[in-house]
């Protein structure tokens, strides 16, 4: 059976430690199942509640992105949390400027049709609504100057992780890409190497809350099995 594989021992120069798995308590198949159920309900909002979130659960929430795999190990991502209704207020006004170019000029009618389901438009309020913004960087080099790899796949994973951990506290997210996303760097003060990824306003939805009704394929248009 497969216990008795032999696998190499790792060299002296690359320490190695125990591996332990994560226990869910019951088999694979019903935590799979579960975590489904919980992930399903996950939607993109963009009607946030002004309530209050403590510091603390968006610490873990990124804490929880922050044991994402990443190329080499060198975890080339920053999360900047932003509760400050100044600091927000001049993200807003940023944001909308870009996004009125992009409605106005910018966007082909293919892409201004593909987007009609959810009614987007360049209004952001959430943006001063939301308690806070977690804004994304991918980092270019390592804060050393080192070289990262894989950058985009993963930043891209910590973020699912992330938009993820978010749910599980049952908060909302919105996975916004005002573009381009320079303003973002600017404002924040950020420093060359880290580029502006993702800008995700995260909080309690609204009360009267609504979501565009749309579907996720099914499973047979997702995955092959090749047994
Ligand atoms: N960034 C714009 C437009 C937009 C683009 C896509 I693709 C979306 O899925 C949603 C919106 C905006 O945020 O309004």
């Amino acid at each position: 059976m497969s216990d008795d594989l032999i696998y190499a021992p790792p060299p002296d120069d690359a320490p190695h430690v125990p591996y332990k798995r994560h226990d869910p308590g019951m088999p694979s198949a019903d935590a799979a199942r579960a975590f489904y159920e919980t992930v399903r309900t996950r939607r993109t909002v963009r009607m946030f509640s002004d309530r209050p979130v403590p510091r603390e659960t968006i610490e873990h929430i990124i804490r929880a992105a922050g044991t994402s795999p990443s190329g080499a190990n060198k975890q080339p991502w920053r999360f900047v949390a932003v509760s400050n209704p100044e600091i927000k207020h001049q993200i807003r006004l940023a944001a909308e400027a870009e996004e009125r170019e992009f409605y106005e000029h910018r966007a082909s009618e293919r892409w201004l049709d593909d987007l009609k389901p959810f009614a987007t438009n360049p209004e952001k309020p959430f943006l001063d609504t939301a308690p806070w913004l977690i804004v994304v960087f991918a980092l270019k080099r390592t804060d050393d100057g080192g070289q990262v790899y894989y950058l985009n796949e993963s930043v891209g994973i910590a973020t699912g992780l992330l938009l993820t951990a978010a749910h599980h506290a049952g908060l909302a997210t919105l996975t916004h890409t005002p573009s381009p996303m320079k303003f973002l760097a600017q404002i924040l003060g950020r420093p060359e190497h880290e580029k502006p990824y993702l800008l995700i306003p995260i909080g309690y939805p609204a009360d009267d809350c609504v979501v565009p009704a749309i579907e996720r394929k099914p499973l047979d248009e997702i995955a092959i099995f090749i047994e």
